[in-house]
C-alpha cells in the first residue's frame, strides 16, 4: 500500500494539507524517529496520511484504525502509535471502538479529522453535520443535531480529550505533542476545511 507514495491526491486548499505536516512536525520536534512509530489510518479522503508520512503504516478499513492500532500497542509498547480516523469513519461507522478505547484509555494516539461531511463519497450529511448545512443528503438542510465528539469521550472515560482547527497550526502541533506524550488514550477532534464540499 505504499505505492505512489509522494504524489498527494487531495484538492487544493483541503485541510489534510496541514494535519499531515502537523502530524510530521509533532514526530520532528520530539525527536521520535521513523522505526519507533507506526500511523494508522481508517478509510476516508485522509486515509493516505499514512501513505505520506515516512515510517510504519496501514491504512486499513473503514472506522477500524483504533482496534488495528490497539493490537499494534499491545504487541510492541515501546512504539508510538498514532491511529488517524475521520468524522464519518470515527464517529460513524468506528463509534463503538471510539468508545471503547476511552474506557480502555489505552496509550495510543487518536487524531479525527472532521470536515464535517462525507468527503470521499462526495458529501454526504456525518455525524458532526451542523444543524442547516446543505448536503447531498440533506439539500434542504441538515434537521439532526451533531453530537459532541469531546463531551462524548469525556463521558465514556477518556482522560485526555481535545479540539483543534487544521488553520491554527501551531496549536494543532501543539496538541499532537501533547497527545503523544499523554500516557493513555489521547483524542484530538480537528476541525478541517474541506473547500469542494463544506460550504457553511
Ligand atoms: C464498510 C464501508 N462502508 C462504506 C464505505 C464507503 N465509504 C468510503 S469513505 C466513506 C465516508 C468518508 O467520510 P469520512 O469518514 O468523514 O472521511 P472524509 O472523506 O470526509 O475525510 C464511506 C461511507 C467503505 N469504504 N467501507
Ligand atoms: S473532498 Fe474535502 S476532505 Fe476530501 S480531499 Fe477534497 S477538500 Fe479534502
Ligand atoms: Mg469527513
Amino acid at each position: 500500500m505504499r505505492h505512489k507514495m509522494n504524489e498527494i491526491q487531495w484538492c487544493p486548499g483541503c485541510g489534510d494539507f496541514l494535519i499531515l505536516m502537523a502530524v510530521k512536525n509533532a514526530f520532528k520536534n520530539l525527536g521520535i524517529e521513523s522505526k519507533d512509530r507506526v500511523v494508522v489510518t481508517g478509510i476516508g479522503c485522509s486515509g493516505k496520511l499514512s501513505q505520506y508520512i515516512d515510517g510504519y503504516a496501514a491504512e486499513t478499513l473503514h472506522g477500524r484504525s483504533i482496534p488495528f492500532a490497539t493490537g499494534v500497542k499491545l504487541a510492541n509498547p515501546r512504539l508510538t502509535v498514532v491511529a488517524i480516523g475521520w468524522d464519518g469513519d470515527g464517529y460513524g461507522i468506528g463509534l463503538g471502538h471510539f468508545l471503547h478505547a476511552c474506557r480502555r484509555d489505552i496509550d495510543i494516539v487518536y487524531i479525527v479529522c472532521d470536515n464535517e461531511n462525507y468527503g470521499l463519497t462526495t458529501g454526504q450529511a456525518s455525524p458532526t453535520t451542523p444543524v442547516g448545512a446543505k448536503t447531498k443528503t440533506t439539500p434542504k438542510g441538515c434537521q439532526i443535531s451533531p453530537f459532541d465528539p469531546i463531551a462524548l469521550a469525556k463521558s465514556a472515560g477518556a482522560t485526555f480529550s481535545e479540539r483543534a482547527e487544521s488553520k491554527d497550526f501551531k496549536w494543532l502541533t501543539a496538541k499532537i505533542e501533547e497527545a503523544i506524550q499523554h500516557p493513555g488514550f489521547a483524542h484530538i477532534d480537528v476541525l478541517q476545511d474541506c473547500p469542494s464540499f463544506k460550504r457553511w
